[in-house]
């Protein structure tokens, strides 16, 4: 339950935004191109499919506000691309049927899969034909997604509206009951143009691929200044940040703490107030906010607060403010935040390293070149062996003025240690995680162990302009 304290917080902005008027919603920041810049319209539910189909990836035309659509590619006709939901113990078998006029593959996000179902780019499909996968989700509870992962063509195919969430849940997660149904919202969060001619249009510009594509209208679920009706009680927000290179900085209007529960890997060990999350490219996190204390009619913000990056100026550089998603309290009656335990699950660490890799993630500044260790993606090069089963020490070095989101495929790993630039792992950085955001000036350790399938792996930017170009390594475990 909320603490006084924490009620006086939370209601802090709220004779703020009273005074600022009623609907529509006004961004603060952003494209300023006129009206379509500010009208909000709902955030929509993502359609929902089990663990066991087919995803048809095909052109086709998706609302991106009321009453206003665009020309999108979608898997199954969906924008975002269906919710798949699973459970552990389940098998995932999906036929991946490719109708676009490039080739593609999907890459399922955070998930343990062997090899042939992770979507490597060797492993892309032509127009015209199918891929099967059929893999044991043997995944902790979690915020997964999906999307395309064709080499150069990552980027593209992201932003014309492939992707979406792949929840998984499990017992440990169940017995927590945390809120579902109607409390549960999932947020894919993209940066876009405002206007439904440019929006999911793919046209980066050369400023795009060195810093990648940012853009000044929040986009959520593929809606255009999405805003959401609570009826008080407690709601779980899932996020995804599904962006080209944004990094957002993730709170309240009012600066009221979020209850953080999980992140990349699933269930935190245990929750933790923070007053503001840093979300990278391809990162999800996992939170509560209760709204059982105010009042119908009572509205706030879930707002990108305002950073400094050296070295991305521009029209719509990173670190602006942005208004994510406006929440409107309504009538209703739903539970409060459940009593959550001291210890939500169970992480044990990974323990001591045998061995030390080093990653250096380096944009030369002016030219369109982006490197790990100083190489660019072969697809058929081997950059790491690494030993199944052994514990790794793998840090990760920014040396450029861009954030780089690290992803790495076929584990999960431990972040320990976060030296220049913020300073600190942060507190819902612990647990499990895929990918972990190293801003300029950062040098992250992580410790890594490949236990779950051999093969070959990525390592790779989730900057999706940098991951086209060839920010990317080969990663074989042996
Ligand atoms: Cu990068």
């Amino acid at each position: 339950m909320l603490s006084r304290r924490r009620f006086v917080r939370l209601t802090a902005g709220a004779a703020a935004a009273a005074a600022g008027g009623g609907f529509p919603f006004i961004t603060s920041c952003g494209d300023p191109s006129g009206p379509a810049d500010r009208v909000r319209s709902p955030l929509l539910r993502p359609a929902e499919i089990g663990a066991g189909r087919t995803l048809l990836a095909a052109p086709g035309v998706a609302p991106i506000a009321e009453g206003e659509s665009a020309a999108a590619w979608l898997f199954n006709g969906s924008l975002p691309s269906p919710t798949i939901r699973t459970r552990r113990g389940e098998v995932l078998a999906f036929d991946l049927g490719n109708d676009l006029p490039d080739p593609t593959i999907i890459h399922w996000h955070g998930l343990l899969v062997p090899p042939e179902a992770d979507g490597h780019p060797r492993s892309a499909i032509a127009a015209g034909a199918t891929y099967r996968y059929e893999v044991p989700v043997i995944q902790r509870a979690g915020t997964y997604w999906y999307h395309p992962h064709a080499h150069h063509r990552t980027g593209e195919q992201i932003h014309r509206g492939l992707a979406g969430f792949l929840i998984v849940s499990d017992a440990e997660e169940d017995a927590l009951g945390l809120p579902a149904g109607a409390q549960e919202i999932l947020m894919l969060l993209q940066d876009r143009d405002a206007g439904a001619a440019s929006a999911l249009t793919y046209a980066p510009a050369a400023m795009d691929l060195h810093a990648g594509m940012l853009r000044g209208t929040p986009f959520g679920n593929g809606v255009r200044l999405p805003a959401l009706e609570v009826a008080g009680g407690c709601y779980r927000f899932r996020l995804v940040n599904g962006s080209h290179a944004r990094v957002y900085r993730i709170g309240l209007e009012s600066g009221a703490p979020l209850t953080v529960i999980g992140n990349d890997g699933g269930l935190l060990p245990a929750a933790v107030d923070v007053p503001n999350i840093w979300l990278g490219v391809g990162e999800r996190i996992d939170f509560l906010i209760d709204f059982t204390d105010v009042e119908p009619g009572w509205r706030t913000a879930l707002r990108s607060l305002a950073f400094d990056v050296p070295g991305t100026s521009g029209k719509f550089p990173q670190g602006i403010e942005l208004d994510l998603l406006e929440i409107t309290r309504v009538d209703g009656a739903v539970p409060a935040m459940p009593a959550l335990p001291p210890a939500l699950s169970a992480v044990a660490p990974l323990g001591a390293a045998a061995s030390d890799r080093t990653f250096e993630f380096r944009s030369s500044p002016g030219e369109e070149m982006h490197r790990i260790n100083g190489l660019a993606f072969a697809m058929d090069r081997v950059d790491a062996m690494v030993p199944f089963g052994e514990t790794e020490r793998w840090v990760f070095v920014n040396d450029s003025t861009l954030p780089h989101p690290v992803h790495l495929h076929g584990t999960q790993f431990q972040i320990v240690s976060r030296t220049g630039g913020r300073g600190g792992v942060l507190p819902y950085e612990a647990g499990w995680k895929d990918t972990a955001l190293v801003m300029p000036e950062e040098t992250v350790e992580a410790l890594v162990r490949f236990d779950a399938y051999r093969g070959l792996f990525l390592l790779h930017c989730h900057n999706l302009q940098h991951e086209d170009m060839g920010m990317m390594m080969n990663i074989e475990v042996v």
